[in-house]
């Protein structure tokens, strides 16, 4: 397999993510070419790939195909190929009918099935080979999110020498829920395979590090982990900060904590900066009759939001006459989301359904009760929307992060509207002013909605103000450089137990 040595390109950053930061786009004459497709997690990494000699490794979006290595807008992509059966079995399956619920509390039923098992091992393999492939010598590699567990002990099987990095996106669920699945030791062993494992909240390092001690019998010191060394084999002379337990054991030491995510927060300030959106803010107020209130969703369509806890509060204060479908318009933007899923498709239909009715029974010819708007769209109109909207709407029941929360706070360069955030969001942990909601609790949701309807101008701004100072301090480049920084140096055997 791989050898560091004669690899012609030979890399010094290596990410890993399921899906490549691109899109394949076939112009007029039915040319195709990659655009690079304008992520957060892009944003935050272009620099440092550009200055380290930097590859991305993931899958292109087409299934069946083999892709040679390329550029695309100064990023070397190395494609990884699935197959259609793959994306059923790894992607569709595993991934998002087995992990996607088990790891977000089983809101939905996950489904286990061996074959879907077996070809997520299979693919992890591949991903994991070709980091082999194209890392330097003693290379950093960041590895990304739930699709891609197993690929750090893969990896450092192959390629002691590497630092390895994991970061989860998603929540890591509690013992109870996570013991259900059936490979739990075997996700465990291949998350350990990393130096360092980034969560969204400290109560997901938690639940991670409880997972380890039950199921595995590992030492744990806070955030580190003791991982007991095979002495007889042969690459155990290889691992970094080996240390001695307290039975004197080799172990190697893991570092597991929260790296909060972010994003790009002066990019979306520069855009609510521009005249052409805050004229299309407006014209969005008028589109919809001008209602004094306007409210907004965006998610994707996802049973994870809790896109129906929201329109059922909507829909009960609309009934109770505490709002007027004449003053209060709620936007909701479910984009397009997994749609091959039978759990995806069942949710849409609720949702329309819930939507339909809602409008049949508050609606008139002038005023929408609910505008809703099944579409992905570019970030301009997003951003012109999140200006618009009065009250956000966030209410997940389970979510790792959420990043329309801060865009929304980073939106609202005139520190007004007022942002209504779930407690099981991962944001909840840092946006302490937001008016946080339990979303199951829906008496609770109706009288939070109402008074972010009727907050004061001054409460308003105070609460947005201290909600901006903390998304403009921790963006993105901030979050990537503390991730890569705590990875630099756990190769020197030093944890970094918190952020600076
Ligand atoms: C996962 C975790 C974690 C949505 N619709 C449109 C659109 N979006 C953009 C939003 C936002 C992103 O997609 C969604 O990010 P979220 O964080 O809200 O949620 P997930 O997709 O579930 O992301 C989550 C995240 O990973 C990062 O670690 O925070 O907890 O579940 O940026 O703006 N963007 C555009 N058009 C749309 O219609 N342009």
């Amino acid at each position: 397999t791989a050898n560091p040595d004669t690899a012609t390109d030979a890399y010094d950053l290596v990410i890993v993510s399921n899906r490549l930061p691109v899109d394949r786009v076939v112009d007029e004459s039915g040319e195709a070419s990659w655009r690079p497709s304008p992520g957060g997690l892009v944003a935050a990494l272009e620099p440092m790939m550009r200055s380290q000699d930097g590859i991305w490794i993931g899958w292109a979006g087409v299934a069946d195909e083999e892709i040679e290595p390329f550029e695309a807008g100064d990023i070397n992509i190395r494609p990884v190929m699935l197959t259609e059966q793959d994306l059923q079995e790894y992607y569709e399956g595993f991934s998002n009918d087995t992990l996607w619920p088990l790891y977000h509390d089983v809101i939905a039923q996950p489904s286990y099935h061996r074959e879907w098992w077996e070809t997520y091992v299979k693919v992890n393999r591949r991903f994991a080979d070709a980091a082999a492939e194209v890392a330097a010598q003693g290379a950093v590699v960041w590895v990304h999110d739930y699709q891609l567990q197993l690929v750090p002990a893969m990896l450092r099987e192959v390629r002691p020498d590497l630092v390895i990095g994991f970061f989860n996106h998603i929540p890591f669920p509690p013992y109870g829920i996570y013991s259900q699945l059936p490979w739990r030791r075997q996700i465990i062993d291949g998350l350990l395979g990393a130096d360092v494992i980034g969560f969204q909240r400290v109560a997901d390092a938690g639940n991670f590090s409880r997972a380890v001690r039950r199921l595995k019998g590992y030492e744990t010191r806070g955030p580190i982990i003791e991982v007991p060394i095979d002495t007889d084999d042969p690459a155990s002379g290889s691992h970094r900060h080996v240390t001695t337990d307290r039975r004197g054991g080799l172990v190697r030491t893991v570092l597991a904590r929260a790296f909060p995510i972010s994003i790009d927060a002066d990019q979306y300030q520069d855009l609510a900066r521009r005249p052409e959106i805050q004229a299309r803010a407006r014209e969005i107020r008028q589109e919809l009759g001008n209602p004094q209130t306007v409210m907004l969703g965006v998610d994707r369509l996802d049973y994870t939001k809790g896109i129906g806890h929201r329109l059922k509060a909507f829909g009960e204060l609309l009934a109770e006459g505490r709002l007027n479908a004449e003053e209060v318009t709620l936007v909701q933007v479910a984009s397009p989301s997994r749609e091959r899923v039978e759990t995806y498709r069942q949710l849409r239909d609720e949702i329309e359904l819930t939507v339909g009715r809602i409008n049949g029974d508050y609606g008139s010819l002038g005023h929408t009760a609910v505008a809703y708007l099944h579409h992905g769209y570019p970030r301009e109109e997003m951003v012109a929307l999140y200006l618009a909207a009065d009250v956000m709407l966030v209410t997940a029941l389970r979510d790792g992060m959420n990043l329309v929360a801060k865009e929304y706070v980073a939106t609202r360069i005139d520190e007004d509207g007022v942002l209504v955030l779930s407690e099981f969001t991962g944001a909840s942990d840092e946006l302490r002013q937001a008016l946080l909601i339990n979303p199951h609790d829906i008496e609770g949701l109706k009288e939070t909605i109402l008074q972010a309807v009727a907050m004061p101008k001054r409460d308003r701004t105070r609460r947005m103000r201290a909600l901006r100072r903390k998304v403009l301090t921790n963006d993105v480049a901030r979050w990537s450089a503390s991730f890569l920084d705590a990875l630099t140096r756990s190769a020197h055997g030093d944890h970094p137990l918190q952020n600076p």
